[in-house]
């Protein structure tokens, strides 16, 4: 396309991780059969905790997030539908269910999009989840990943939610099967016990391979994020 023809232009080269990202999320997108649903869950117990345990996490040098709280509440889930994690063997006829839960998180660098992994998240609390999601995070916007700290991975959560939005279509970091999006949460009125309260709710966007998952148990699914994200206790507690 001749654009000088309308007017001056710039050509700038795409960065390292666009030229290798782009090719990913093409192939994604064209190959996977997305379907994208859509839920929210009351974080507002979940906020007032952490606020709470603010200073404390401070004290051990940890920013807690709310991205922890939902990879927590990621890795629970995944436990109770281990197929969110599986991965799809298509030439055998087979799913392949791994006996671990590796999380990836989107991360925004200056060069583009990674995705580092948080590995064995299930045996994680909170604050050791926000230890690594930072240090991680701090290594992705330096280009100091390795690739390993990339890879094997069952599942992503893409948390646009520091920034804004209220709901997004993630594209699946294949050969994961369902990606979840967070956006930024807010007060809304929820009808409850008869008359609206104010209540913090979470928007979330899960992207999942309609060849594996079916809609019946993307939706259990999101209710049981719902649900884990409402339970602060629940994800509070000590791991096995
Ligand atoms: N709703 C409301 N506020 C939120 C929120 C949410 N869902 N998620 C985070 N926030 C708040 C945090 O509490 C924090 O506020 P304070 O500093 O007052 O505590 C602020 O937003 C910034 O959070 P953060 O960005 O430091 O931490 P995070 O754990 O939310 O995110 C990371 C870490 C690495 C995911 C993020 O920095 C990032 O890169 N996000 C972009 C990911 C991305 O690009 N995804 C798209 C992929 S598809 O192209």
């Amino acid at each position: 396309m001749d654009f000088e023809a309308f007017g001056p232009i710039e050509r700038r080269p795409l960065s390292r991780i666009q030229k290798i990202a782009g090719p990913r999320l093409h192939a994604s997108w064209v190959n996977i059969p997305h379907v994208t649903q859509f839920d929210e869950a009351d974080i507002t117990e979940m906020e007032a905790t952490r606020a709470k345990l603010k200073d404390q996490a401070t004290a051990r040098g940890i920013k807690l997030t709310p991205l922890a709280f939902v990879m927590r509440a990621c890795a629970q889930a995944l436990q109770a539908f281990p197929h969110f994690g599986a991965s799809l063997d298509a030439a055998a006829g087979e799913l392949v269910f791994k006996k671990y839960v590796h999380l990836g998180f989107a991360a925004d660098t200056p060069g583009g999009l990674v995705v580092p992994v948080v590995r064995d998240a299930d045996r994680k609390d909170v604050f050791e989840l926000a230890r690594e999601l930072a240090t991680l995070s701090e290594k992705a916007r330096l280009g100091k990943l390795v690739a390993a700290e990339m890879q094997g991975g069952c599942f992503t959560v893409s948390s646009l939610g520091g920034i804004g939005g209220t709901a997004f279509t993630p594209i699946i970091n294949a050969p994961e099967v369902a990606i979840l999006g967070v956006s930024r949460a807010s007060q809304r009125p929820v009808y409850q016990d008869g008359a609206f309260v104010p209540r913090l709710m979470l928007p979330l966007s899960l992207s999942y391979d309609h060849r594996v998952i079916d809609g019946a148990d993307a939706v259990r699914f999101t209710s049981f994020l719902g649900k884990a994200l409402a339970d602060v206790q629940g994800l509070l507690r000590a791991q096995p």
